[in-house]
């Protein structure tokens, strides 16, 4: 059985929905679009969940260009069904959500380097990407969401205000007002990582992979925009997130260097 089709007999409701991947056979688009939370400037990229998708797409070695997107611009992504990014545009097809771009890029590109090593790890994989969502992103959305705020376009501030202060019940400067406690929920959400980077060099094993890529747009949004260093000295978790960094022509640390956190 080759990789691709074993990739492919995951119940596809559980791994892909139908619904992520369209297929327009009239776009006649050659290239290859991310379309990429942008602040402002625009060329300020913190989206975690599309920062897993540039580092998915780089791991697999595939060119594509990125596509600047503002939150009140729900009409640009009017093609893919639904109002919310990364959403990747591959020729002709359109996927969206960054567990649906990572599947969709291992089933269409089986020849590049595997972003999960094996079918089987999928489903572990994914249950990695449900704790980053809902754990760890839970934990660095609160620390951070003042700070996301001034950093939109302005045009996209009374949106996201409005949104998140009814997620979190409160105003945003309340928010802001619990840093101490929200950087103790980080640094708690972090202990399983720095437990596990004590024994291993890299989330996936031995070679960076798309497990690691979850992470690591965690990581990368919270350091874009936290100005207190998540690290506590050169700990293995800092060794981690430094390589992570440095990989893949260090996308990474470029968005960094552009944009220096504080
Ligand atoms: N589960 C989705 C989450 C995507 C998501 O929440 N994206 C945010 C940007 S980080 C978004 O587009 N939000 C639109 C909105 O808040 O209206 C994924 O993994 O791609």
């Amino acid at each position: 059985m080759s990789h691709h089709s074993r990739v492919g007999a995951t119940p596809p409701r559980r791994s892909l929905p139908a619904r992520a991947v369209r297929c327009d056979a009239a776009a006649m688009a050659t290239t290859r679009l991310l379309y990429d939370l942008a602040g402002h400037p625009s060329s300020f990229r913190f989206s975690p969940y599309c920062w897993r998708s540039r580092f998915a797409l780089a791991h697999k070695g595939l060119a594509h260009d990125t596509v600047p997107w503002r939150l009140h611009d729900k009409a640009a992504l009017e093609f893919s069904g639904q109002g919310r990014v990364p959403v990747l545009r591959d020729g002709a097809r359109s996927v969206h959500d960054s567990w649906a771009v990572a599947v969709y890029l291992e089933e269409a590109y089986p020849e590049a380097p595997s972003l999960f090593g094996a079918a089987a790890a999928i489903p572990v994989v994914r249950a990695l990407n449900s704790w980053a969502d809902f754990g760890l992103n839970a934990a660095i959305s609160r620390l951070v969401v003042k700070r996301v705020h001034d950093r939109l376009d302005p045009l996209d501030q009374p949106y996201f205000r409005r949104t998140r202060e009814e997620r979190f019940g409160v105003s945003l400067e309340a928010m802001a007002a619990l840093s101490e406690e929200s950087f103790a929920g980080v640094q708690q959400a972090l202990q399983p990582l720095r437990r596990l980077l004590d024994v291993q060099t890299w989330i996936a094993g031995h070679a960076p992979a798309y497990a690691d890529h979850i992470v690591a747009g965690s990581l990368l949004w919270a350091t874009l925009l936290e100005p207190r260093s998540l690290f506590t000295g050169d700990e293995p978790l800092k060794v981690w997130f430094d390589a992570m960094l440095d990989a893949y022509d260090g996308i990474g640390r470029a968005a960094i260097r552009a944009h220096p956190p504080g």
